[in-house]
């Protein structure tokens, strides 16, 4: 199965997939590539800007409620370059790359839209600490976030089919909540419904939840959404656990 990562610039599409194979224990394994091998994508152990689409195939071993299963995925990741669609700059200058996108985007079984947090819902504090600012571009104001967040809607419509998994990830958790909290919460469940688990990840989606039933209507396969963050592994390997079962 392949996935593909979409997400505008420096939301952590990357570090999303590096963080996750950094570490063996967890429910979640990479089994190949090594962290090692995914050091390329790193400079003095900082995630470099993605500037070219690397596509890597990925062994892991997932634990789903006791039941091992291994899992060969095609990770897809992309520069967020590639989805400022407002100029298509990107696009015009990498035609073949583009097109190779598309290509995949229509083929993979899941469609991963990874998104930084809006400025209100951030934690002042959890964001001084991390050494950012809450002015910071990528922390787009509400209303600004929800024409984005539009703007994806718009595009999967056009773009994804109807029996693709869709997957909003609400990434850099770490900066609007307690991420040690929901981690304990999550481990004390011996499996994860997946459809409680919506309705309880919901209301942060809440200035955006309209979009969601109103886009997921008629499609075969609904949504699922996440908050995610590489600072937390519970919460960097919900989503595999999801695509795993
Ligand atoms: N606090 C916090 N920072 C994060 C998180 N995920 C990523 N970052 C930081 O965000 C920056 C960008 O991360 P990348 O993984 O390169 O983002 P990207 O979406 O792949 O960026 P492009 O490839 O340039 O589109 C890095 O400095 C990361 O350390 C997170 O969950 N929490
Ligand atoms: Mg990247």
């Amino acid at each position: 199965m392949s996935v593909i990562v979409m997400g505008d610039q420096a939301v952590g599409k990357t570090t999303l997939m590096l963080e996750l194979a950094k570490s063996n224990r967890g429910d979640v394994q990479v089994i190949e590539p090594s962290y090692e091998d995914l050091e390329r994508f790193t400079i003095g152990g900082q995630v470099m800007p993605t500037d070219s689409i690397s596509s890597i195939t990925m062994q892991l071993l997932v634990n789903l409620s006791g039941n091992f299963k291994e899992i060969k995925v095609d990770w897809i990741d992309s520069p967020g370059e590639a989805w400022r669609a407002e100029d298509s700059r990107w696009r015009k200058a990498n035609p073949r790359d583009w097109n190779f996108l598309s290509t995949s985007l229509h083929n993979a079984k899941f469609l991963m839209i990874v998104m930084a947090p809006y400025r209100e819902l951030l934690n002042e504090n959890l964001v001084g600490n991390d050494g950012l600012s809450i002015q910071d571009i990528r922390f787009r104001k509400q209303t600004q976030w929800k024409n984005r967040f539009q703007e994806w809607i718009s595009f999967l419509e056009n773009n994804a089919r109807n029996n693709q998994y869709v997957i909003f990830c609400l990434n850099m958790a770490d900066l609007f909540c307690d991420v040690q909290q929901i981690s304990d919460a999550l481990q004390q469940e011996e499996s994860i419904n997946w459809i409680k688990h919506k309705i309880n990840v919901l209301p942060i989606f809440d200035n955006v939840r309209e979009l969601i039933y109103r886009f997921e209507k008629n499609r075969i396969v609904k949504t699922q959404v996440f908050i995610t963050t590489y600072k937390a592994r519970p919460l960097l390997e919900l989503p595999w656990l999801y695509m795993g079962t």
